[in-house]
């Protein structure tokens, strides 16, 4: 059955992979399924063909026969147990979507926060004021997850949907230099970054964004 998502006509990030295409193009590479691009622009985004895959006018989608999925995480998590990127061991597969859902819904919110605060309240009286906090909020969190990893190469064990999932969440930071004051998760999502199959995600939607 083919395999079509969307992405970006052209990502704002200007190819830096940071678009939630790029996790699900990683999740693919990992299964080794072949996949297709189309990609939409906003104003596309916003139209009803597009609202019948994505009921909020964002990408990414994903489309395998009849199925149609839309939020990066559940596709991930479609992608993972559907074509075996999870654990075979039930319990060991348990605590990869427990990490998937804590890449998503604790890690990435405050992360999200400091994004909505640069970039679209990064002009309102307060923004300034603001931003130490969020970026303090951050540091906790990557503390905790920095005494979780501890010196292993990924969160439980084998690399699995959870660590794909936390390394696309960590990347977001990469820019605002949060990241680097903490190295031994500057260095897990290296290690995510060297997989193969996130070398070529990632050069896909360069080769869409960097022209
Ligand atoms: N919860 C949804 C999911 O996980 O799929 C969120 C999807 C989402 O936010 N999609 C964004 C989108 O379509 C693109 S990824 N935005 C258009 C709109 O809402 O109108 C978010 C994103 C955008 C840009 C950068 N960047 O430039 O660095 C990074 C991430």
């Amino acid at each position: 059955m083919s395999i079509t998502i969307t992405a970006f006509e052209r990502s704002p990030d200007g190819g830096k992979g940071l678009a939630r295409d790029t996790r699900v193009r990683w999740a693919l590479e990992e299964a080794g399924l072949p996949y297709e691009v189309r990609l939409v622009s906003h104003r596309a985004m916003k139209e009803p063909a597009h609202l019948r895959l994505q009921p909020f006018g964002q990408i990414p989608t994903y489309e395998e026969g009849d199925l149609v999925l839309f939020e990066s995480g559940s596709i991930v998590f479609h992608i993972a147990e559907r074509h075996g990127l999870f654990p075979a061991d039930a319990n060991a597969r348990a605590r990869a979507i427990t990490w998937m859902f804590a890449a998503i819904n604790t890690v990435e919110l405050p992360i999200l926060e400091l994004v909505t605060a640069k970039f679209i309240e990064g002009d309102k009286p307060w923004s300034a004021e603001r931003m130490p906090l969020i970026a303090d909020r951050i540091r906790g969190r990557l503390r905790q997850l920095a005494a979780c990893l501890g010196d292993a190469e990924w969160l439980d064990g084998a690399f699995s949907a959870g660590d794909l999932l936390m390394v696309s969440v960590l990347l977001r930071l990469r820019p605002s230099g949060i990241l680097d004051e903490f190295p031994t998760l500057a260095a897990y999502v290296a290690r995510g970054e060297a997989r193969p199959a996130y070398k070529r995600a990632f050069a896909a939607q360069l080769a869409v964004n960097a022209a």
